[in-house]
């Protein structure tokens, strides 16, 4: 009798009864079908056109195949095939051959006999050489990414058919210039390669519409890729590219130029995640400045432009940072650079930040330095992510008397919000005592570390070294001499003479008018650009804030911090009214200002107004920061928890002001911590810096919303620190985890990965059940939310080709045929044991097992003995094992033979001894 499954038979019966000439027997989800040979009653059906057995266990593509002559379409991906079959290359009709995500090594040279081909699909495989393919002059579409290949033979040039050429993920260093007989060559993908150049015959690809190159190593871009005039998209995120030449305005054609990150990366197939492209991924662009790059290719395009029609000058700018815990000496420093023979004396504190212009003669310019030296009174931290700005020069003064600089926090914090800033750590021998600090392990940890000195700030004479050498340090920044459009410099000028604190948007849009600048896009670079270099405050994001131009950061800043700071407000743990701000009358120059000085306040993260009152304002870093007490039922809670490499502070006060409007008791709001309220479902958001980490439970109807709602307000904050690393855990949902109130808890790295693998299932640590990745995702995300999902389940392909997955899937351009979802597999249809056997008794066998082996080697037990004890030991499980099964009445249907072979497959070391004797019977059928 025949092992196919009925609904094999069932389909195969369909198909004739219908007269199709198609036939679809794949599973819906990767693993999920049991086929683990191709039904031999297929071979019978010698009609068929398509053939399509997607996503089972099949190993091998038996001969039998040939008689399927009619075949054009053979799909056969998310299998287990190791070989292609020469056999195979008989069926001369076939037009479509898609064998992806396979275990493929080789490709068979009798493959050119497969002279209509058009579309071969073999990526994620293990193919390392694919010069078999050069002589199928009709492919018109290739995809091999994700394999093994180090070498392009040199006799691609051949396919000159070919539209689409897919080579990412591979470790190709090199480009052979055969490539530029591909004349009909649309789209060519090389992400996540070795590649460091182009060959200039890339020139000739004249029809060339979307080039990929992300994540290779290109320092340059390659002068020929501007002369590819068709070009649509260009794609270069993270390589280590510096400038983009003005030769980029010769690609008329180009609509997209992908620097950075992945959002709108495009690929044939969707890698998006599989490459595991980040945001963060960028390159250190230094010319046209960020600012304008970060606005976008037509941004570019006209910086070009402006320099071409106005000439250049070149900026000696920057911006120097003076930081450090209160009472180090930052204001005496910043005085002390200011002027040299500055005498001591007691200082107060700094309220805020203070903002000084420094100037000093370079190469027949002057340097001007503007030098921000920050209070350094804890409440000002959690600000610091606005004002500690890449492209600067950071001085961290620690007292040596004092011994209370956490080099650590601020090293890091420096690394995180500064990035290549270079760091001076000026270490201040008040009163000439001397402290050792771990130099060497400092400078191993923190690359941007690039002096410490000791010094004391009081002896005048050792003052004029340490100015030189922030002089020299500010020199190198890299954006210095930057050549900039001449309306730039002359409107940077003319802002300095002005002497309002704020101007509106509009009349600093009409200024740049009087400057002669044309493009809206200018107007919004140069903002960002004197904003990055601190010069002003724009923040163009925020659709209140977007509205000011503040011409004096310190003026805003003074504002914020004269709030923050003020007794009674400190004493009312932070609680304050919009009537309070006019009493505390903080600075005549905010009169009338108060709403935007709130506003930017609540842009900070600093503040949030009550929502049931009309002008009640709280901060929560100055809430009690004593965990107030409530209770809390512990079971059927949904855990989580956020780990921190390093933990900036103020993360959880900033998720406090964005979650606001779900505090139903302001009591249970606290300086960690806050309790949520939503939907008949509670919340706890806990942060707990020593310990570097977030934990989250949540209680009540409809948790996986709120914890949707939690996840993206908290990765939302995460990623407004580029580079930020944290990891995300979701809980296990395995049947001895799910009711607990410690659930083992899978890293999300973890999800992703074992999905990029095609691995429906993780492990759980603690009950060793096999638990599905879909199923922990559907756990924690609430598609009703409208939010998007936590793994991207879509790609948008250029010209409007959507691509929509479930999150596990592959994707296919609009050419090829999509595999039907429906299908009568059930997703497991194999009865599984209990945990408590598969995991406890599984683990007694095997001990048992080794128990006896040890006792043989010992010569205890005569191996006779080992035998008889093996049996016995096996029998005694499989009997359990047997009537669990029965009297769960899983069953009823299976004889005793098929129960006794399924407790045997759950067994360790017998189970995989058993699969392997049911494979060759299988295969021998
Ligand atoms: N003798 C001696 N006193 C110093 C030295 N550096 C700073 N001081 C004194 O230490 C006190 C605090 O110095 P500041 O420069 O105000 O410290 P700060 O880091 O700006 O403090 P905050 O603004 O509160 O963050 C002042 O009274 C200084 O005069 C030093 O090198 N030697
Ligand atoms: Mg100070």
């Amino acid at each position: 009798m025949s092992d196919t499954p009925q609904w094999v038979l069932d389909k195969i019966a369909e198909v004739k009864a219908q007269g199709s000439t198609e036939l679809d027997l794949s599973a819906p989800e990767i693993d999920g079908g049991d086929l683990t040979i191709i039904p031999p009653e297929v071979f019978e059906l010698d009609f068929l056109t398509s053939l399509e057995i997607c996503r089972h266990k099949i190993q091998f593509i038996p001969s039998e195949i040939a008689q399927l002559e009619n075949l054009t379409t053979f799909h056969l991906s998310g299998n287990k095939i190791k070989k292609i079959p020469v056999i195979l290359c008989h069926l001369s009709n076939l037009q479509e051959l898609y064998l992806y995500d396979n275990q493929i090594t080789e490709i068979p040279v009798t493959i050119k006999q497969l002279s209509h081909i058009n579309i071969i699909d073999l990526h994620n495989n293990n193919i390392n050489d694919f010069s078999n393919l050069s002589e199928l002059i009709s492919l018109r579409q290739l995809y091999l990414g994700m394999n093994r290949i180090n070498l392009i033979p040199p006799s691609i040039g051949k396919l000159k058919g070919l539209v689409v050429l897919e080579l990412l993920i591979n470790n190709i260093a090199v480009i052979p210039s055969e490539i530029c007989h591909l004349k009909s060559l649309e789209i060519l993908s090389l992400d996540s390669n070795l590649l460091s150049e182009l060959p200039e015959a890339i020139k000739d690809l004249s029809k060339l519409m979307q080039l990929t190159l992300s994540r290779n190593r290109i320092k340059e871009i390659p002068a020929c890729i501007f002369q590819l005039k068709e070009l649509r998209l260009l794609s270069l995120s993270s390589n280590e590219i510096s400038q983009i030449p003005k030769d980029i305005c010769k690609l008329e054609k180009l609509e997209k130029l992908i620097l950075k990150g992945s959002t709108n990366v495009v690929y044939p197939r969707d890698y998006s995640w599989r490459i595991n492209v980040s945001k963060n991924d960028e390159n250190p662009i230094e010319i046209p400045p960020p600012e304008v790059v970060d606005q976008g290719l037509e941004s570019i395009r006209n910086y070009y432009k402006q320099i071409r029609e106005e000439g250049i000058t070149k900026l000696y700018e920057a911006k120097l940072l003076i930081v450090g815990e209160a009472g180090a000496g930052k204001t005496t420093l910043a005085n002390k650079i200011l002027d040299q023979h500055y005498e001591l004396q007691p200082e107060d504190t700094t309220h805020g930040i203070d903002i000084h212009e420094y100037i000093f003669p370079y190469q027949d310019h002057d340097f001007r330095v503007n030098i921000w030296d920050f209070g350094g009174q804890e409440i000002y931290h959690a600000t610091h992510r606005f004002f500690l700005t890449e492209r600067s020069v950071y001085i961290l003064v620690a007292d040596e008397r004092k011994e209370d600089t956490d080099f650590d926090y601020w090293l890091n914090i420096i690394q995180l919000l500064g990035k290549k800033s270079p760091v001076i750590v000026l270490l201040n021998e008040k009163l000439g005592r001397k402290r050792k600090i771990n130099e060497s392990a400092l400078r191993g940890q923190f690359p941007n570390l690039k002096e410490i000195i000791s010094l004391d700030l009081s002896k005048s004479e050792e003052i004029p070294k340490l100015v030189n050498k922030i002089q020299a340090y500010l020199q190198t920044l890299d954006h210095i001499g930057d050549p900039l459009p001449k309306t730039w410099t002359n409107l940077r000028t003319f802002l300095e003479t002005d002497g309002r604190n704020h101007i509106t948007l509009q009349e600093y849009i009409d200024l740049c008018d009087d400057f002669g600048f044309k493009e809206n896009t200018d107007k919004l670079s140069l903002s960002q650009y004197l904003h990055d270099l601190g010069i002003v405050l724009h923040f163009q994001d925020d659709p209140l804030l977007n509205k000011t131009v503040i011409l004096s950061p310190e003026w805003a800043t003074d504002a914020v911090y004269q709030i923050l700071d003020h007794p009674e407000i400190i004493e009312n743990y932070g609680t304050f009214s919009r009537k309070d701000l006019q009493l505390i009358s903080i600075n005549t120059a905010f009169d009338n200002m108060h709403d935007e000085v709130l506003q930017l306040m609540i842009k900070f993260k600093l503040c949030y107004r009550i929502t049931e009152t009309a002008n009640i304002y709280i901060s929560p870093q100055l809430l009690n920061p004593q965990q107030p007490k409530y209770g809390w039922r512990k079971s059927n809670n949904l855990i989580a928890e956020y780990r921190y490499d390093f933990m900036p502070k103020g993360i959880v006060s900033q998720f406090i002001v964005e979650m606001n409007r779900l505090i139903k008791d302001q009591n249970l709001v606290w300086r960690s911590g806050i309790i949520l309220h939503k939907d008949n479902t509670d919340a706890e958001v806990i942060e707990n810096l020593a310990q570097r980490k977030i934990t989250i439970r949540v209680r009540g109807d409809h948790k996986q919303n709120l914890l949707t709602v939690i996840f993206h307000e908290l990765d939302k904050i995460h990623d407004s620190y580029h580079g930020l690393q944290v990891d995300k855990l979701i809980p296990c949902n395995c049947t001895e985890c799910k009711p607990k109130p410690n659930p083992e808890l899978f890293p999300f790295a973890d999800i992703k990965w074992a999905i990029s693998k095609h691995q429906p299932t993780l492990q759980c640590r603690r009950s060793f059940e096999l638990v599905k990745v879909q199923g922990l995702i559907d756990e924690i995300y609430d598609p009703s939310t409208n939010l998007p999902p936590p793994i991207p389940n879509t790609e948008f392909l250029g010209d409007e080709r959507i691509i929509i997955k479930d999150s596990t899937v592959n994707i296919t351009p609009k050419a090829v045929t999509e595999p039907k979802p429906e299908s009568p597999i059930s997703n497991d249809a194999t009865p599984k044991l209990p945990v408590v056997l598969t995991s406890s008794f599984a683990m007694g066998y095997l001990f048992a097992l080794v128990a006896v082996v040890i006792l043989v080697a010992a010569s205890v037990l005569h191996p006779i003995s080992l035998a008889i004890a093996l049996i016995g030991i096996t029998m005694l499980y499989v009997l359990i094992g047997v009537f669990t099964l029965r009297a769960a009445d899983q069953t009823k249907d299976e004889s005793m033979v098929q129960l006794v072979t399924i407790v045997l497959q759950q067994l360790p070391v017998l189970g995989n001894v058993v699969s392997a004797i049911r494979g060759i019977a299988n295969k021998g059928n």
